[in-house]
């Protein structure tokens, strides 16, 4: 054959060599950079007073290559700091995120003592929950999105684990994927990027007797992508607004397991930029979760790169404000109900609370109000308060129970340090079960 003849053969070659996942990562173009302002300016300019909450930023943000290099060890410093500090309290996953984040560009190789003491503390803090899913009818210690990023972390960073049992306890179709019985789009996602991970690790060791648990982890890995896919909405999202990011990191990395007319991630990318614009991720870690995807990264990239890229000045973030779509708080005062609901029996209130007020206010009022009938506690997450207690009824994963804030009579699709309330909303706390 002649050269002229081969050379568009060649190409066709070439091109049918390049693998697919090249057509369905849709990051945001150089040229729209200014759209992701908003998410940089809310996670950099955020205070982070329990620095472990800065853990989800800086990972994002290294991914993203947005960080100067004084932010990038300032940042850093901070989710040391605390982890050390509280490394006995911390739960899995939030160990997971800080393994992540401080080991995020160094490579697998360059990840310091300090790291890897912290990922021999996550080999036990994972065992943990397994021991506990053992002695409480499968239920963990949190749940299986910090599994998954437990997994994660130490797929990523030479932890120790059992592929066999990750492969028996990600089995699509585990209660802890779903709460009520609704699939949950951020816990498959996770599991999704956890189980592509260890995937690609043990088919790089071919070895024999890891075939099995291969096959396992490849079928689990097309059900949760699956799941994830009929999860899809009319306006492009996949499940609601914020699991929506790392479901998209899930679809990157699993590209071969889904057709490209099943997802439309052009759609997904312009809702989630035209969202941003309406302040929906004014919360960092709502921004955090959001960010990578639009970069067109995913957290298995996390030791890729043996360096980071530090941001330059010409994306200059700290003159720009954070978002704020709250409304501006007026002095007038609103009416709102407030139950407290335990089975049959409902305790109701009217209280008044200043226009602008979020649903915990509304409770803070109540408590004040009455501290016997409307006693309770909050624990500061990194979505904002999550209420673990009221009139002394603690929630307990190992039965599944938890306090649902409602909101007439729908469960909040915030937590209630951020839903703002309406004069004459019916609000309520129930004691459920997920
Ligand atoms: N993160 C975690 O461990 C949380 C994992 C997560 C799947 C998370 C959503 C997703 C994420 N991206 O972080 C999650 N929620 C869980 C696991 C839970 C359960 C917590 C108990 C447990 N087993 O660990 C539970 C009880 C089912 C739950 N979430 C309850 C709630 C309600 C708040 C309850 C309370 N007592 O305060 C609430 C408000 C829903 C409701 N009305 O009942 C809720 N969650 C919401 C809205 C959310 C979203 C927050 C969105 C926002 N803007 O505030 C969420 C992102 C998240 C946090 N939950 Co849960 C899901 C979503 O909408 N996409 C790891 C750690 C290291 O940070």
């Amino acid at each position: 054959m002649r050269q002229s003849h081969q050379l568009p053969l060649m190409g066709l070659l070439l091109f049918s060599l390049i693998p697919r996942q090249q057509c369905e990562i849709c990051e945001v173009s150089k040229e729209n950079y200014t759209a992701l302002n908003p998410l940089i300016s809310t996670m950099i300019n955020s205070k982070y007073n329990k620095g472990i909450q800065a853990a989800n930023v800086l990972l994002s943000l290294r991914l993203g290559g947005f960080l100067s290099q004084s932010q990038d060890q300032q940042l850093t410093e901070k989710v040391l700091l605390a982890t050390r500090s509280t490394e006995p309290s911390l739960t899995s996953g939030q160990l997971a995120l800080a393994i992540l984040a401080v080991g995020a560009c160094k490579g697998p190789d360059g990840i310091s003592k300090t790291s890897s003491e912290l990922v021999r503390d996550l080999e036990n803090k994972f065992q943990t929950e397994i021991k506990n899913m053992e002695e409480h009818d499968g239920n963990p210690l949190t749940n299986y999105y910090q599994l998954s990023l437990d997994v994660l972390a130490l797929c990523l960073f030479r932890g120790k684990y059992s592929i066999r049992k990750v492969a028996e306890i990600f089995k699509p179709g585990n209660k802890n994927y779903y709460f009520h019985e609704q699939f949950s789009v951020d816990t498959g996602a996770m599991a999704v990027l956890a189980l592509t991970c260890v995937k690609e690790k043990i088919t790089r060791r071919q070895n024999q007797t890891d075939r099995k648990a291969i096959k396992n982890i490849v079928n689990h890995t097309k059900s949760l992508v699956n799941e994830i896919l009929f999860q899809k909405t009319e306006n492009g999202l996949l499940g609601n607004i914020y699991s929506t990011g790392e479901a998209m990191q899930a679809l990157f990395v699993s590209p071969t397991y889904y057709n490209e007319n099943q997802w439309d991630c052009q759609k997904t990318r312009d809702r989630v930029l035209a969202e941003i614009s309406q302040g929906a991720f004014r919360m960092p870690t709502a921004a955090a979760q959001i960010l990578p995807a639009l970069m067109g990264k995913t957290y298995l990239d996390v030791n890729k790169d043996s360096s980071c890229v530090y941001g330059s000045d010409s994306f200059n973030i700290s003159t720009q404000e954070p978002v704020s779509v709250t409304p501006a708080v007026s002095p007038s005062e609103i009416e709102v109900y407030y139950s407290v609901v335990i089975n049959n029996q409902i305790d109701n209130t009217t209280v008044s609370v200043p226009n602008g007020s979020v649903f915990l206010d509304v409770m803070e009022q109540a408590e004040k109000e009455n501290a016997t009938r409307f006693s309770f506690t909050a624990e500061e997450s990194s979505w904002g308060p999550y209420i673990t207690c009221v009139r002394g009824i603690k929630a307990n994963t190992n039965d599944r129970t938890y306090w649902e804030p409602l909101s007439n009579g729908k469960p909040l699709s915030q937590g209630a340090g951020g839903y703002v309330v309406h004069a004459g909303d019916d609000l309520a706390v129930r004691w459920s079960t997920y």
